[in-house]
């Protein structure tokens, strides 16, 4: 753990010699968690903030949907059941609720913080998806958004996610939705490129996932992508079907 500590560390000081230096300043990496409902996503990105914190690294929690937006009060309605959307519409709710936080994650991103987010554009995929809509379709509203430099995607089966604590009453909370996107996701994670979907077995106790979620991330903060442009989400993608 203290090696993690330095590494990071040094990793923070070498962003604030470089910016002392003149140079381009090491942006910070973004970071994306994905999986089923209840597969710790959000303890696990509560977890990498504060570690981050702790060690000297700049970083920040970010969720999708985000409920507190316009968009997302109109998404919590459809999740709670209170509201029927065309399926159509609503992808595009979801995506538009990306867009509405898309600048400032960038902005985080070029001064330097880690941004650590809980669900992005391929929940966005992977639950319409399911739903017959086309994959190139779903893909098209999200293309440019900010891409992450790690999808962190936490592999549980729909069983053993439902047994940790059982789903509530919102829409997707289904053992055989989940198992359909846990297809989709599969297929998702082989279409990204190499590297940047890492798959962690979720089945396991908080502090053993953690401590491979922080290996992972510190092996991103150190690598060369930090010192290049935020990247652009699909844009490198061809329509597949
Ligand atoms: P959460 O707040 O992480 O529990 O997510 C709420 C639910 O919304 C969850 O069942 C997954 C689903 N979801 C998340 N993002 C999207 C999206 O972009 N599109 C669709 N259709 N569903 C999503």
């Amino acid at each position: 753990m203290t090696t993690a500590r330095t590494t990071l560390a040094s990793a923070a000081q070498s962003a604030s010699s470089t910016l002392a230096a003149g140079a381009r300043q090491r942006r910070g990496a973004f970071i994306v968690f994905e999986g089923l409902d209840r597969s710790g996503k959000s303890t696990q990105v509560a977890r990498l903030v504060q570690q981050l914190n702790e060690r000297g690294v700049k970083a920040v929690a970010a969720r999708f949907p985000d409920r507190t937006l316009t968009t997302g009060k109109m998404i919590d309605s459809y999740l709670s059941q209170k509201a029927d959307l065309d399926d159509r519409a609503i992808h595009l709710l979801f995506s538009a609720n990306r867009w509405e936080r898309a600048n400032q994650i960038l902005e985080d991103l070029n001064r330097g913080t880690t941004v650590v987010c809980d669900r992005y554009a391929f929940s966005g995929i992977a639950f319409s998806a399911i739903k017959g809509l086309s994959w190139s379709w779903c893909r098209a509203p999200d293309i440019g958004l900010p891409a992450p430099d790690l999808v962190l995607f936490l592999r549980i089966s729909p069983s053993a996610a439902q047994s940790r604590g059982g789903f509530g009453d919102e829409r997707y909370e289904k053992t055989e939705v989940q198992q359909r996107v846990k297809g989709a996701f599969k297929r998702l994670g082989e279409s990204v490129e190499e590297g940047k979907w890492v798959e962690l077995e979720a089945d396991r106790g908080v502090d053993e996932v953690g401590q491979e979620v922080l290996r992972r991330v510190e092996e991103v903060l150190q690598g060369a992508g930090m010192d290049k442009e935020v990247g652009k989400l699909w844009t490198e993608c061809q329509a597949d079907d």
